[in-house]
């Protein structure tokens, strides 16, 4: 047995990568040393790879922006309004791509399944012309095989290439881009040729979106796709990879294929793999690679139960290899630079690099027998007995708590029409009411203060300083723009899930373990690692520190227990709704202690509530019930006349307005302005009774929206949600942007909000 990997981080140690990227954005890095950088930290992955016994390195997996880009790029599928930019400059037409410029708007952006890793959408059409582009795979393939490694290069599938794909501008309606794939399967066909001709054994192509249910046509089109590719003369050995759930329904189909091997995720909800592919015979004559390892969490693997698993396995293919049960990519780089988390702790913990070698080490025991293992086995029976036991992940109080919920904690007082009228009374606001998401810029000099205080250059106060300065600046900014409701801009926090997991017990925080979440742009995941309790209030003092600086309402900003959920590592040693609730209860009182401030509006952002539905209805009902409840649980404590706000973004939610419903929020604000509203005609159809913002604002892209495009977007807003029910806000917030951008586009946001509000007024 051998061992491998799908992919792995790709930003280096020291993040390396984005500060090379964004060098190069911002014209301090020449291309020549971007690609430099991007070289060296491929090498460095592969070498790492080989010399922790790793058989096979994934090449191709490796990108400057997204892996699904970089796809679009190998097909050819180049949007029309892109492709100037493109042929100008094939590097600077793929940043554009990516995020837009002045002119063009970028690709679409959403989640990579149910991770917090974000692609950008394909848009295929029917005049739609695939071209072959092998080019990045060939060169990276080659820069491998010159180190004198075996390399296995991962391409993203077509079918799941076209089922991830959306409509382009201009398709008619309905369009369906899998009607694509006889013309992308011959495009596939030359780069496998490619591929093999510069030497390639084997190829692997990666078809997630197979473990989503799928229609027979869908499974049909697999069906085609891997007897068309599987059939070619010339072409390398096709391993068909798939993770993040079980096969289902498409395992029959890609068992029986005319490929080589097959990649199946063995962990969580996708152990039913096991099963399934006894139940189908196995796979008589082909290579199976068994993704043992979880790898989208950070605990230390029990081997000896992966060990049993891949036992079963050899029974059922023709040869058993170890891996990831997908990319490595979820995961950070090494946990054994995490030197300020508790020794007893750490000792729980693996990244990418310590997952590696347990996958070597399973590779080992698979193929030489226990014995060849027995010291490791030993010391991993000692790691999980030692977290099995510790007292460090129970909390006494917590458990009492968390047991004595009843349903009427997590339901509002009055129904919304009610706490309307009294809402309306506190905060007596225009229609159109506007408001942005939470965060603003956050500037060099806020990153510097928290370097200064983590250095020990100034102490807390002056910190404190430095924080409350910032606050006075942007409370009077949207006092000049004229917006309604306020926030104080958040400079305190570094990203909107660690601010919170530093301040509460059972959460651990990592100084290192930064994973990618787009782009440029990583966090820092932190890791629930045992019972959730919240020692001392944790945002107050911001809150009302901005709103003694106006007479405008300031809104109270937490994050919800769903999305400190699904933006942390979290627990494998209880259910998630459990985690989910003693985080609830932690919030809760943050919330109660915010009104009982003076707070008349409080927002609880669950933007990750649509990301942790699991990918098979059969397991989506049961979790909505408690990711829901968990919202209602941190939100139900209030007076009827505090309004709750909460936020989404980074996904469609068309499919989920119905627990969006069920959050009973009494406004929410949504990501919107790339889908033109789509959001706001979805909740219409639905019958929306509360108040809701689709965004207007696209703020993921550096581009100023004018006054008239927001105009528009809202009187689309108008043609689905009325006057008095319709927000009007950024997208997202700011954080990203830069503050010239952020004025200049508040103001054409007001500014269009008093246009329509006039219009309405004439009408
Ligand atoms: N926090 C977390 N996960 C997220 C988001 C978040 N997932 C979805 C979405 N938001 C992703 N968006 C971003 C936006 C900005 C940044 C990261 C993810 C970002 N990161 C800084 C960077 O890479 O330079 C680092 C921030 C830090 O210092 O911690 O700006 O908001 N958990
Ligand atoms: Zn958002």
């Amino acid at each position: 047995a051998r061992a491998t990997v799908y992919g792995y981080p790709r930003q280096g140690q020291g993040r390396e990568l984005k500060k090379a990227i964004e060098g190069y954005w911002k014209g301090r890095v020449t291309a020549g040393a971007l690609h430099a950088t991007a070289a060296e930290l491929r090498r460095t992955v592969w070498q790492q790879l080989a010399q922790a016994g790793l058989h096979e390195v994934p090449t191709g997996d490796f990108s400057l922006y997204d892996h699904v880009l970089d796809t679009t790029v190998m097909v050819g599928a180049v949007p029309e309004r892109h492709r100037a930019a493109v042929e100008a400059d094939a590097l600077d037409g793929y940043f554009a791509m990516a995020r837009g410029t002045q002119d063009v708007a970028p690709l679409e952006m959403t989640k990579w399944f149910d991770t917090n890793y974000h692609y950008l959408v394909p848009e295929l059409g029917p005049d739609t012309v695939f071209t072959a582009d092998a080019r990045k795979q060939l060169a990276e393939f080659k820069e491998a095989l010159a180190l004198g490694l075996t390399a296995r290069p991962v391409l993203v599938g077509p079918v799941t290439y076209l089922l991830l794909a959306k409509p382009a501008p201009g398709a008619p309606a309905g369009f369906d881009p899998l009607t694509l794939l006889d013309r992308l399967l011959p495009v596939y066909a030359e780069v496998l040729a490619d591929l093999r001709a510069a030497g390639a054994p084997w190829v692997q192509l990666d078809e997630p979106a197979l473990v989503q249910d799928r229609t027979p046509a869908e499974l049909d089109a697999a069906r085609r796709a891997y007897r068309e590719l599987g059939g070619l003369a010339d072409r390398p050995k096709l391993l068909v990879a798939s993770y993040f759930d079980r096969l289902g329904e498409a395992l029959p189909v890609l068992a029986k294929a005319p490929v080589d091997g097959l990649a199946l995720d063995f962990t969580g909800p996708a152990a039913a793999n096991l099963d399934a592919l006894a139940r189908v015979g196995g796979l008589p004559g082909k290579r199976l690679v068994a993704g043992v390892v979880d790898g989208r969490n950070i605990w230390v693997n029990d081997l000896e139960k992966s060990l049993a698993t891949l036992g079963t396995l050899l029974g059922l293919a023709d040869r058993v290899d170890v891996s990831a049960s997908c990319s490595l990519l979820h995961v950070p780089l090494d946990a054994s630079a995490e030197q300020d988390v508790d020794p007893q702790i750490a000792r729980w913990l693996s990244f990418a690099r310590q997952k590696t070698a347990e996958l070597a080490t399973l590779a080992r025991g698979l193929s030489k027998g226990t014995g060849a293992i027995a010291g490791e086995l030993a010391a991993n029976r000692a790691v999980l007995a030692s977290r099995a036991g510790s007292p460090l992940t129970r909390d006494p109080a917590v458990r009492t708590r968390t047991a004595a919920v009843t349903d009427a904690d997590a339901r509002r007082a009055l129904p919304y029409p009610e706490r309307a009228a009294a809402q309306r009374a506190r905060l007596g606001l225009p229609p159109l009411p506007t408001t942005t998401i939470g965060s603003f810029p956050q500037t060099a000099e806020l990153r510097a203060a928290r370097a200064d205080l983590r250095a020990g250059r100034i102490g807390a106060d002056g910190y404190e300083d430095r924080i409350r300065a910032e606050i006075q600046e942007v409370i009077a900014l949207q006092e000049k723009t004229g917006l309604d409701v306020l926030v104080h801009g958040e400079p305190e926090r570094n990203d909107m899930v660690q601010y919170f997991a530093e301040q509460l017990n059972g959460y651990l925080a990592t100084r290192h373990g930064w994973v990618q979440s787009y782009g440029t742009r990583y966090v820092r995941p932190p890791i629930l690692a045992g019972d959730i309790a919240r020692p001392a209030p944790m945002s107050v003092r911001w809150t009302t520190y901005a709103q003694s600086l106006t007479a405008k309402p300031v809104k109270g900003m937490l994050t919800g227990p769903v999305t400190m959920l699904a933006w942390s590592f979290v627990r494998d040693d209880q259910p998630l709704a459990d985690t989910a609730r003693q985080l609830a209860l932690a919030l809760r009182d943050e919330v109660t202690d915010l009104e009982a401030a003076g707070t008349a509006v409080i927002q609880v952002d669950e933007p990750a509530l649509r990301e942790t539905l699991p990918l098979r209805a059969a397991d989506q009902g049961a979790y909505l019930a408690w990711a829901t409840e968990a919202f209602r649980l941190t939100t139900s404590g209030v007076r009827p006349d505090t309004q709750i706000h909460t936020h989404m973004c980074y996904a469609e939610f068309g499919d989920i307005v119905q627990a969006i419903d069920d959050l009973d929020a009494d406004v929410i604000s949504l990501e919107a302005a790339r889908s033109h509203m789509q959001v706001a005609r979805e909740l219409a159809a639905h019958g929306y009774p509360r108040e809701a913002g689709p965004g207007v604002w696209d703020i993921h892209s550096p581009r100023v929206p004018s006054v008239a495009e927001a105009t528009d977007l809202l009187r689309t807003g108008l043609e689905a949600l009325p006057a008095d029910r319709l927000w009007v806000n950024p997208d997202c917030g700011l954080k990203t942007r830069g503050r010239p951008e952020t004025r200049a586009s508040l103001e054409h946001l007001v500014a269009a909000a008093r246009a329509v509000r006039e219009e309405l007024d004439g009408s």
